[in-house]
């Protein structure tokens, strides 16, 4: 049976039984992008206006939603307002790692109700398996979807060996809810235990530290390109933060779309050498 790494992204959006990673595979498909920009800045306007500029070009809104430093809910309405105007889907990047009854308090209620507008959130998995019960509660009934970190881009990280795999256990044990990872590359039947089987499982890997021009940030971030991302490393989502708004808050938005355009067709071209080369 084909892996998911073969498979377009429209047969397995067909496939996909959480709503959330379809209509993520689905607006991959129809955009033909798998660019998903991370927009960490600090004011309101900056957030919305790169947004605007790069909506047309990619699947995903990656959030930190709490470094806004003049945040009031207004922000979240016209990002729902954007979402809509350029189809993308939105990610808050909040990497949970608290007890489930923590956790599902974070994810529902506070300042920023992630889970009322957020289609992605994501979690460490160090807790264990409660924190997947404690999210789901919260998310499920909403049609959302959870990606567990199971590796981390960052130089010396310890979400390594025996963590991934755990990492990757505990998601297969949550198939509703959990529908991939944060990683460097695919994790199809990693984990699986003598006798185990990987079935039809088709998790999604959405993978920070992308960029075309460095190779690293000066404080332990590290970055890979593409095409060695995509089509090496099997990953299905490129992220890119500073790659596309540079060192100004995306001040000059000619520039910021130029970079966004750039890394649409460089993820895509990967993708479709990865399908052509397996098919
Ligand atoms: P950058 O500007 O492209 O370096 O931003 C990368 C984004 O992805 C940033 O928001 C990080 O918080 C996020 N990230 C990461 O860089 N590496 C990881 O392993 C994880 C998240 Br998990």
């Amino acid at each position: 049976m084909a892996t998911s790494f073969t498979q377009t992204y429209a047969s397995r959006a067909e496939k996909h039984a959480n709503q959330a990673a379809r209509a993520l595979l689905e607006t991959i498909e129809r955009k033909r992008s798998n660019l998903c920009v991370s927009v960490d800045v600090t004011k309101q306007a900056d957030f919305l206006r790169i947004i605007d500029v790069v909506g047309p070009y990619i699947c995903l809104v990656k959030t930190h939603v709490d470094v806004i430093e003049d945040f009031d809910y207004s922000v979240i309405e016209r990002l729902q307002e954007l979402s809509t105007k350029h189809d993308f889907q939105i990610f808050e990047d909040r990497k949970f790692a608290d007890i489930g009854n923590t956790v599902a308090l974070q994810y529902s209620s506070g300042v920023h109700k992630i889970a009322h507008w957020s289609h992605l959130t994501n979690a460490h998995p160090v807790p264990g398996p409660s924190i997947i019960t404690g999210l789901a509660s919260v998310g499920l009934p909403l049609g959302r979807g959870l990606l567990l970190l199971a590796e981390m881009s960052t130089k010396g990280s310890l979400a390594t060996g025996a963590y991934t795999e755990e990492a990757v256990r505990m998601a297969r044990a949550s198939p509703d809810f959990v529908i991939g990872f944060i990683a460097q590359r695919r994790m199809d039947g990693v984990g699986l235990r003598e006798g185990e089987s990987a079935g039809d499982e088709d998790f999604l890997i959405l993978t920070p530290g992308v960029g075309l021009d460095t190779k690293g940030d000066g404080m332990g971030q590290q970055y890979r390109t593409p095409r060695q991302v995509v089509l090496e490393s099997g990953c299905d989502v490129i992220i890119v933060g500073r790659g596309i708004y540079g060192k100004d808050n995306g001040a000059n938005p000619d520039a910021v779309r130029a970079q966004a355009e750039r890394y649409r067709e460089e993820g895509w071209k990967a993708y479709q050498e990865r399908i052509a080369a397996t098919s």
